[in-house]
């Protein structure tokens, strides 16, 4: 910081860092799938400097940045933090290295990281006061947490926005709506739920059934942000989709994603604690902080039955297909999935929607890029976490055909119906409720009941397995990580164990979220699948140094 202003500035922020907010922690810490995440007691100093930098992002960008504080699908103790930039998208990733510089950096070295950054992006409104807003979950050290958060922002000069208890994606939908003066929607809690829940009443009209297809859902909260706000989403709806909520137990009862929520149902592949088990009734579970969603119901002989992210992919995509040819509009469609998508979707995807398929690494942020290259891209983790995106042209394509007299009756239909769907869609990120909304549209549109949602493909039995690992980074990947490329020889190994298995796949990842390798194996036969994913997490643990037993195959 060159000038005077500058020098005083940097003062504050050295000696807040040194009276409240030290570095305490020895080990470096890395910005990983969704930023920063650890044990909430090794945090308070990284919310602190990325206070800092949320504040030299918004003069870089001169825009409003979001900051997120949340571990949405890790336990109770956890907690994060991850930057939203301004059209509500995750950092920018030549960022991510400087948040991680800023954060690792001893006390005494704040000043030259942060004039570095400013030399290097040349940012000259350093008197500028930008506004940064600011949101948290429900874990007990969200608020402490937050008030690091602020405390950065204020030493650094910016002017923070406190938006409270808050869902990732309501944050991300905050910055968006703030960095394009409203077009977006009301930057408030309020317009949030209003621009959604307007839209799907728009849609859904006067007859709430239709055919198999009944509005009720049994909604499991995980005790966390998305159990608190989904009871204004059940207001808004008025009637039009009755939401039974469950798992809503207060903050701090430690039950957080505790045998609940959408990474347990996934990981585990079993119904959560806290919800009646009634035969043949859909249900659905969000995660820790409402960004993932995944569906599910027990049969009548209490058989489990999974719909996941990767389900709900296809069944977004494929009803775009229709309804853009109804419209007789001309767009590209495509669907961006991640090695995790079980194979059959994709096989579905491919042979029998007909629309392309593109594969990258774990991370949102890898899947929304890509699927900005459609004029619609819908993109979906297995787990649970997409949206569908669609291009501003795309969008004025739409609305400028319709005001036009040159469509048919059924063209006509077509094209309002899928202008006020893209307004139940939150398209910076994955939105569970919205993700929720745009599902029952789908569903009550097809006069679908669950099974007949389920019908479309037959999964491949697939399992997850973790194995804690010393240090999670021996192990790094390549090809959308569908390869690992160290430590050497484990590929080969996993190829050797892979081909006794017909139809058998299986890769291993680093974590980005968690000190852990995830291990994911797939084969024809459920018995198989789970003999192939132990052996590989067997392999793994050996060769990259696991600790502990072995991870068993959970009943
Ligand atoms: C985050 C990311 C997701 C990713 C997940 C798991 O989700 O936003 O894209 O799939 O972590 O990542 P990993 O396998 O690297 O731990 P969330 O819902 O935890 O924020």
């Amino acid at each position: 910081m060159a000038n005077n202003d500058n020098k005083l500035r940097c003062r504050t922020v050295y000696a807040f860092a040194r009276e409240m907010y030290p570095k305490t922690v020895k080990c470096d810490i890395s910005y990983g799938t969704a930023g920063f995440r650890t044990r909430a007691t090794d945090l308070e100093y990284v919310m602190y400097r990325m206070g800092l930098l949320a504040v030299l992002r918004a003069r870089f960008k001169k825009a409003v940045i979001g900051v997120m504080i949340t571990a949405s699908h890790n336990p109770e103790p956890d907690n994060g933090v991850k930057l939203v930039d301004p059209m509500g998208e995750m950092l920018e990733q030549s960022w991510e290295k400087w948040a991680t510089k800023l954060a690792n950096v001893t006390d005494d070295k704040l000043e030259n990281v942060i004039n570095d950054i400013i030399k290097l992006h040349d940012i000259q409104n350093m008197n500028d006061r930008p506004e940064i807003v600011v949101g948290k979950d429900t874990r007990p050290s969200s608020p402490s947490l937050s008030k690091a958060v602020i405390d950065g922002i204020l030493a650094m000069g910016g002017k923070p926005i406190d938006y409270g208890i808050v869902t990732t994606p309501q944050l991300h939908y905050f910055v968006a709506c703030k960095n394009t003066h409203r077009a977006y929607g009301e930057p408030t809690e309020e317009g949030y739920y209003r621009k959604l829940t307007d839209a799907f009443k728009k849609v859904r009209g006067d007859n709430f059934n239709n055919g198999n297809y009944t509005n009720r859902i049994l909604y499991d909260g995980a005790n966390g942000v998305g159990a608190k706000k989904i009871k204004f989403f059940k207001e808004g709806l008025a009637g039009s989709l009755i939401i039974d909520m469950y798992n809503d137990e207060i903050i701090g009862s430690g039950k957080l994603n505790y045998l609940c929520g959408a990474d347990f149902v996934k990981s585990q592949q079993k119904f959560p604690t806290g919800l009646p088990q009634i035969p043949n009734t859909r249900c659905c579970s969000v995660d820790g902080d409402a960004d993932r969603l995944i569906y599910y119901y027990l049969d009548e002989n209490q058989k489990f039955h999974l719909l996941d992210g990767d389900r709900i992919a296809t069944l977004i995509a494929g009803f775009f297909k229709e309804v853009l040819e109804k419209t007789g509009i001309r767009l590209n469609l495509g669907l961006v999935q991640t090695a995790y998508a079980n194979g059959a979707s994709t096989t579905y995807i491919t042979k029998e929607l007909k629309i392309p398929v593109a594969c990258v690494p774990t991370g949102v942020k890898w899947l929304h890029h890509k699927a900005l290259e459609y004029d619609v891209g819908v993109y979906f983790e297995a787990n649970g976490h997409g949206t569908v995106v669609f291009k501003n042209e795309a969008k004025e394509k739409l609305r400028n055909a319709f005001q036009t007299n040159n469509l048919t009756r059924e063209q006509k239909d077509a094209t309002s119906r899928l202008i006020h769907i893209i307004d139940i869609i939150n398209e910076t990120v994955g939105d569970a409720i919205a993700d929720l909304l745009l599902v029952e549209t789908i569903l009550h549109a097809k006069g679908w009941d669950v099974r007949q949602w389920e019908e479309t493909y037959t999964d491949l039995p697939n399992r997850l397995l973790k194995v804690s690992v010393q240090d999670r980074t021996v192990i790094t990947t390549t090809d959308a990580e569908r390869k690992c490329v160290t430590p050497k020889g484990l590929q080969e190994e996993i190829d050797n164990i892979v081909a006794k298995y017909p139809k058998g796949r299986s890769f291993v990842r680093p974590s980005g979220t968690e000190d852990v390798i995830r291990i994911y194996a797939e084969a024809v036969t459920r018995r198989e699948c789970d003999k192939l994913a132990a052996e590989v997490a067997g392999k793994v643990h050996e060769l990259a140094g696991g600790t502990g037993n072995p991870p068993e195959i959970p009943n």
